[in-house]
């Protein structure tokens, strides 16, 4: 009977890809973010940049042991002397590094941070089946709200161009003006009725109101971005975050809400205009199940500090949803509770997997934080540079790379030392040499 029927139009089924950011050498907890609790919190603290690698890494493997495609983005360069250099500093890079610390300590935490590795910042993306020319478009976030987090938009976009090279399939447009700032996909969610089918793209932007913490996402960004990427009308949808989730330290998007494929997982205080909100979503996307943290149950406090949005939503290869929470949740009795009596088996979410992520949730990221997803076809997939994906081989040679050359410790005075310099150049170069890219390359 089958065979009577119309052949179906071919779509190509999309696979979402995760590319982790892999925490670079100088990880450390310099307090650079306002606005971000964590960061305030540990400010000054002994960080160990082996370990939160390490965390990274077998991050990757639980997520390859789930059956799901795993990528990765390179730490930057660091300490980025031609940043400094640009400000005016001069001599060798020792000497441009020596002379930053001396004229003021913040300008060389800046070019020292490790913060690359948040790759949820990186870029936003809007698959294939969204936009006008079919091609998966990627906009280079522009992080022009933090001063250490602007100098990374070059070097993320070196590595998105080899990454996704080929121009049939893709399309990696530059930052956008400094002004409209944006901070990628931490402020942008997709809902559809699966990865392969058509999506609406929310973005979600902050708006500066005299509160105590900036908003670190334009509404002008999310727009520029949609038409850029060549969105509809109808597939893209612009939501003003909650000035209460901002107060709480909610600096991005992704610390009070998450989605995948038609579940939507947020907290009610997530948005500014919740019952308009959630009623456009609906219409759209008609399939949506929305899944809401009740106040009386999750405070803003507890989604802050336990990273309850912040987990990974995926698809398994068996068509359950899993949570992937970070290890912080657990120890969060409200947020664990709720999690095990309302969520887990009774809402589309299946299963919940704990991950330990503890160095980089220190400076307020999580799970989802240091992911990049990508929802691509296999030809898609086969077509990025495969230096950049991940298998079971490539992490163990992470982890070598990682155990040889990563320092153990870093304290605040650490940063100001020509041997952590050094340390830090040197662990890069072995890394890009263990996978096999030349120094011209990146
Ligand atoms: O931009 N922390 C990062 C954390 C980014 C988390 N990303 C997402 N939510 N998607 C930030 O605030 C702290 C660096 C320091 O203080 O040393 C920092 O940059």
């Amino acid at each position: 009977f089958a065979d009577c029927e119309p052949p179906q139009r071919s779509r190509p089924v999309l696979r979402e890809v995760n590319f982790d950011g892999l925490v670079g050498p100088s990880h450390n907890y310099a307090g650079l973010s306002f606005g971000n609790v964590a960061s305030a919190r540990n400010a000054g603290a002994e960080s160990s940049p082996r370990q939160a690698a390490l965390q990274g890494v077998r991050k990757m493997r639980r997520m390859l042991g789930l059956g799901l495609v795993q990528g990765l983005l390179l730490p930057h360069d660091r300490p980025f002397t031609p940043w400094l250099r640009e400000l005016g500093f001069a001599g060798s890079d020792d000497e441009v590094c020596a002379a930053a610390w001396a004229n003021e300590p913040a300008l060389l935490a800046n070019v020292v941070s490790a913060s690359p590795m948040w790759t949820a910042n990186a870029a936003t993306i809007s698959p294939a089946p969204d936009t006008r020319d079919g091609r998966c478009h990627v906009t280079v976030a522009n992080l022009s709200s933090m001063l250490h987090r602007s100098i990374e938009a070059r070097q993320t976009a070196q590595q998105l161009r080899l990454i996704f090279r080929d121009r049939s399939l893709f399309a990696v447009h530059d930052a956008l003006p400094a002004k409209l700032t944006d901070e990628g996909a931490a402020n942008a969610m997709r809902l559809a009725a699966s990865h392969s089918d058509r999506g609406l793209e929310i973005f979600v932007y902050g708006v500066d109101n005299g509160g105590k913490f900036p908003a670190r996402q334009s509404r002008l960004a999310g727009e520029a971005i949609a038409r850029r990427h060549g969105l509809s009308d109808e597939g893209q949808l612009h939501v003003q975050q909650s000035a209460a989730a901002i107060e709480a330290g909610a600096f991005h998007n992704d610390v009070v809400a998450v989605a995948n494929e038609n579940v939507l997982f947020a907290h009610a205080q997530a948005f500014e205009d919740r019952e308009r909100v959630c009623d456009s979503i609906r219409r759209r996307v008609p399939s949506v199940q929305i899944i809401e943290a009740p106040a009386d149950r999750v405070s803003l406090a507890d989604a802050v500090s336990s990273y309850l949005f912040n987990s990974q939503l995926v698809t398994l290869p068996d068509g359950q949803t899993a949570l992937i929470v970070p290890s912080e949740c657990r120890e969060n009795a409200a947020v664990w509770a709720w999690l095990n009596e309302s969520i887990v088996g009774q809402t589309a979410i299946a299963r919940i997997e704990v991950i330990e992520v503890r160095e980089s949730m220190r400076n307020g990221g999580g799970p989802a934080c240091l992911r990049l997803r990508v929802a691509m076809s296999d030809a898609a997939i086969a077509s990025v540079d495969q230096r950049f994906m991940v298998d079971e081989a490539a992490c163990d040679r992470l982890e070598r790379v990682i155990e040889t050359h990563w320092p153990d410790r870093i304290a605040a005075s650490d940063l100001g030392k020509s041997e952590l310099w050094a340390a830090c150049r040197a662990a890069r170069q072995a890394l890009l040499a263990t996978l096999g890219f030349r120094d011209e390359e990146l």
